[in-house]
């Protein structure tokens, strides 16, 4: 076939609109066909989830600093913002070669279509969003620079010609501006002239009669077709914004809210230590003592928090085990349940930040699971692996020795919340989270440490991950300003497992000041403490440290939170008045 270098007479800005446009509605067909095979198979989510898993590790604490929580709405929008300059720059390339254009789309939709596929539990169902998406958009790009809705040039009517009238016959002589450059060189038709194979490409009109505009090809378009240019676009962005947040609604109705609150949790056979009276100074800046669902932290890899139905899950405890398992919720439910305060820390917390929190979770005591299925010899690590495909690796000896280490199923007396990891996911006092808090978890796999490195290890963290001893103080902070005399200086220590058995706070590099421990549940939880400062005029720097039971004092080298969790002493600095 010819003409495969065509110009449109589609400006460059009228072009990136239509690339725009033919994207919008490529993913916006995407996300409802996603709604219909599964929240995974959207194709904004499988390369966003991609990109979070392949992202090197400086760049992903990137994204953290400087995003905050709000790293992956930053994703999502960052790549929502790259793909429109993609699609711009496809429509610019569609006008001069339609081929390439298509074939830009082509690729798109091949690279969503295999994002998708590498998806945890992705079957053949997960390309066809991709697929689809990618034929309508392909429509609509044709359509805007090739088909019904491209734009005509300015309908500029030529002057009468004043030479001698056409001779008989076919007419061919007289060059036409009309004329397309052709690869079929000779050989001319009467509407249709051949273009000299030098001649550069010039505007094809698809309005017989009407020579180029004067000032270069595409300059002026006919007001009539723009109109009907920009009608096309604005409907092709109304429908595809339409389909996107039907798509994205039809999908947040597979959502597992219902099924969560139709859930009765049972009571435990072993119920949580109360809370000992004083156990929260209830200070004003002190974090809770209990930390509610609401203001839990929440880390995790996972773009949209995963949907499972307790009633299709299953746990399957396998690997190097002689009886391998699988339990279904109801399975779980009916077992023995044992509820326990545990504090739960993130590796990535900072010295003085917030990603902890203390809850009373309710679950099945994994070592009691583990002696069920009975591990055998070497299979030194539990991998808990999560629906998402997240993995993290435990050691068999901490799950066997005595501590709660749960398969939790309640959080504060509810259900675990969606985003923390409901129906099940695993706790581990004295672990951080990303060695054993595995949320939505569907296998437990008996291995060794040999022989597998669960998500975090090949990134650059430590395959082991003990809580650090760690302090922080709450109150006062800088914005303060407190005034001289009596403050309350208080705040928290950590050392899950351990225990805590004294903290100390000094002001200025003077000498180190006990301060009060209040009482806590267990060795499993954190503790507020609380110190009297006589407080001077000026500015002023509060330091805190920590010693566990085993008599160790927290270190003061500063160090980050690579690979196994940050050290150093929490200080702030505030002026008094
Ligand atoms: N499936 C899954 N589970 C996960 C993670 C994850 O990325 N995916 N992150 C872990 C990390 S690093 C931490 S600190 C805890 C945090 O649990 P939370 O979000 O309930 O506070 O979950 C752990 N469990
Ligand atoms: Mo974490």
């Amino acid at each position: 076939m010819g003409n495969t270098w065509r110009v449109s007479s589609t400006t460059p800005r009228f072009a990136a609109l239509a690339g725009v446009a033919a994207a919008a509605a490529a993913i916006g067909t995407a996300e409802l066909v996603a709604a219909l095979t599964g929240p995974r198979s959207s194709p904004l989510v499988a390369v966003g989830g991609l990109v979070v898993d392949t992202a090197p590790e400086p760049v992903k604490r990137f994204g953290i600093e400087v995003f905050g929580s709000y790293d992956k709405i930053a994703l999502l929008v960052g790549t929502a913002l790259l793909l429109g300059g993609f699609a711009a720059l496809l429509g610019m390339l569609a006008v001069r070669r339609l081929t390439v254009g298509l074939a830009g789309i082509v690729v798109f939709g091949g690279i969503g279509a295999a994002a998708a596929l590498t998806r945890a539990g992705a079957d053949a169902a997960d390309v066809l969003p991709s697929l689809v998406g990618a034929a309508v958009g392909g429509l609509a790009l044709w359509a805007f620079v090739a088909g019904p809705l491209e734009l005509d040039p300015w309908p500029w009517s030529p002057p009468t010609p004043a030479g001698p009238p056409p001779a008989t016959g076919p007419a061919v002589a007289a060059p036409d501006p009309d004329s397309v450059a052709t690869s079929e060189g000779t050989g001319g038709t009467a509407s249709r002239s051949t273009a000299s194979a030098e001649s550069p490409p010039v505007p094809g009109s698809p309005v017989p009669g009407r020579p180029p505009v004067p000032g270069g090809p595409g300059r002026r378009v006919d007001p009539d077709s723009r109109r009907r240019f920009l009608t096309g676009v604005g409907t092709v962005l109304g429908v595809a914004a339409v389909g996107g947040v039907a798509g994205r609604w039809l999908a947040g109705r597979q959502g597992v809210s219902a099924a969560r609150e139709a859930i009765t949790l049972p009571a435990p056979v072993s119920a949580a230590p109360p809370v000992p009276a004083g156990a929260d100074l209830a200070q004003p800046g002190l974090a809770s003592y209990v930390t509610s669902n609401r203001s839990f932290y929440r880390i995790d890899t996972a773009l949209v928090v995963p949907q499972v139905d307790p009633a299709t899950w299953q746990l399957r405890i396998h690997g190097r085990v002689r009886n391998p398992v699988t339990l279904s919720y109801a399975d779980l439910l009916a077992r023995p349940m044992v509820e326990r305060y545990v504090t739960l820390a993130c590796v990535s917390n900072e010295v003085g930040g917030d990603l902890i929190g203390n809850a009373c979770w309710l679950g099945v005591p994994i070592r009691e699971l583990l002696d069920e299925v009975g591990p055998l010899d070497g299979a030194d690590q539990v991998v808990g692996r999560s629906v998402d495909g997240w993995t993290c690796g435990t050691p068999t000896a901490v799950l066997r020795d005595g501590r709660d280490a749960l398969l939790a199923v309640g959080m504060n007396g509810e259900p675990l919340p969606v985003q923390h990891g409901f129906p099940v996911r695993m706790v581990v006092p004295g672990l951080y989270g990303y060695v054993s808090a595995c949320k939505w978890i569907t296998e437990l796999e008996l291995t060794s440490f040999a022989d597998f490195d669960a998500y975090w290890v090949p990134r650059g963290w430590s395959a082991q991950g003990p809580v650090k001893t760690q302090s922080r103080i709450d109150t006062p902070r800088p914005r303060n300003r407190p005034a001289a005399g009596p403050v309350t200086v208080a705040g928290v220590a950590w050392a899950q497992h351990r225990g805590i058995d004294r903290v100390e706070v000094r002001v200025d590099e003077g000498p180190w000041q006990e301060a009060q421990l209040a009482p806590t549940i267990s060795v499993d939880t954190w503790v507020q403490w609380s110190w009297q400062w006589p407080a001077t005029p000026g500015e002023h720097t509060l330091q805190v440290r920590a010693t566990d039971s085993t008599g160790e004092t927290q270190t003061g080298e500063t160090r980050g939170v690579a690979p196994d969790g940050a050290t150093g002493w929490h200080s702030v600095t505030l002026t008094v008045s």
